[in-house]
């Protein structure tokens, strides 16, 4: 199943489960939010299933999944975040082509291996914290370029979600929108390429792990739209990943209790052109199989 969260004015946020064109709200079976769900998941996703299938039976609402697909306005029916997630991880230099693009663009002696490739290579990945819920956003909100870049990119990423027993409950997309030009011009600068007001996009739904039969053969594609023109398409396949995902979470949740609701992504295999950085007032999309598009406006602060 697909689970999301949404706005109605004067009742608030509302929880429900997306069947193809329609969200059935699953709030007034109880359901307070998805981080709620996924704290009392057990490991077993048979067992979270069947509780949402009787959430849908006792559900008295279903609204249309386009009518709430808008930019968000407190006065009006509008999606969130699928989760409000306590904390963000991103995993980096997953993909080969991440690890080849950013050692051609970091000062490198002749011969020599780059960093990343270094960390692709080797037995650890690279994981850093990427955000807090504060610092995200949900879909058709604004993901933001900070002040003092000029070469800020987006990073469409597939991203699981921890539950309980450090197990993954589910799916979700999620935007690692990234200063290039702080982690360039030193890596010891990543956190402040990586960490600020809108730098992660997350969304539109969390398909539960049942609902991903395989999250290794998932297609992401990105587009990137400026002034009602298609100005970037890029895609990858999961399949792609270097890493397994338990060997992510292993490396993750060594001594770091890292608690339910976790959004780990996964790392970046579409690469943007350096002549692409975003602007103020693109629109960026960005699609995986059986999850949805995650669409988002660009904002210059
Ligand atoms: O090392 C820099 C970050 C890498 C990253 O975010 C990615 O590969 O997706
Ligand atoms: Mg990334």
């Amino acid at each position: 199943m697909k689970l999301v969260q949404f706005y109605l004015p004067k009742e608030g946020t509302r929880v429900g489960v997306l069947d193809r064109e329609k969200i059935i709200d699953i709030t007034s079976a109880g359901v307070k939010s998805v981080l709620s769900i996924i704290e009392k998941a057990s490991g077993d996703p048979k067992v979270l299933e069947d509780f949402l299938k009787s959430s849908v039976r006792s559900s008295k609402l279903t609204l249309p999944f386009s009518e709430l697909n808008v930019k968000p306005d407190p006065s009006k029916p509008h999606l969130l975040m699928p989760l409000i997630p306590p904390e963000v991880w991103g995993c980096g230099v997953t993909y080969r082509r991440s690890a080849q693009m950013r050692d051609e663009d970091t000062l490198k002696k002749e011969g020599a291996k780059g960093i990343y490739d270094q960390a692709y290579l080797g037995e650890r990945p690279e994981i850093f914290f990427k955000a807090t819920s504060s610092r995200c956003v949900g879909p058709n909100d604004y993901i933001c370029i900070r002040r003092d870049s000029r070469l800020t990119a987006t990073e469409p990423e597939l991203a699981y979600v921890l539950g309980a027993e450090r197990k993954i409950v589910g799916y979700t997309i999620s935007n690692d929108v990234s200063a290039w030009d702080i982690e360039r011009e030193n890596p010891l600068y990543l956190p402040q390429s990586k960490t600020y007001v809108g730098c992660c996009a997350i969304g539109p739904a969390l398909a539960t792990a049942a609902e991903i039969e395989n999250p290794y053969s998932l297609n992401i594609h990105c587009r990137i739209i400026r002034d009602g023109k298609k100005i970037f398409d890029g895609s990858i396949n999961s399949s792609m990943i270097k890493r397994t995902f338990d060997e992510l979470t292993e490396f993750l949740c060594r001594d770091n209790p890292v608690p339910p609701g976790t959004v780990v992504s996964t790392g970046t295999g579409i690469i943007v052109p350096n002549d692409l950085p975003l602007r103020g007032g693109d629109v960026v999309e960005i699609e995986i199989d059986n999850i949805g598009v995650l669409s988002n406006l660009v904002k210059q602060l």
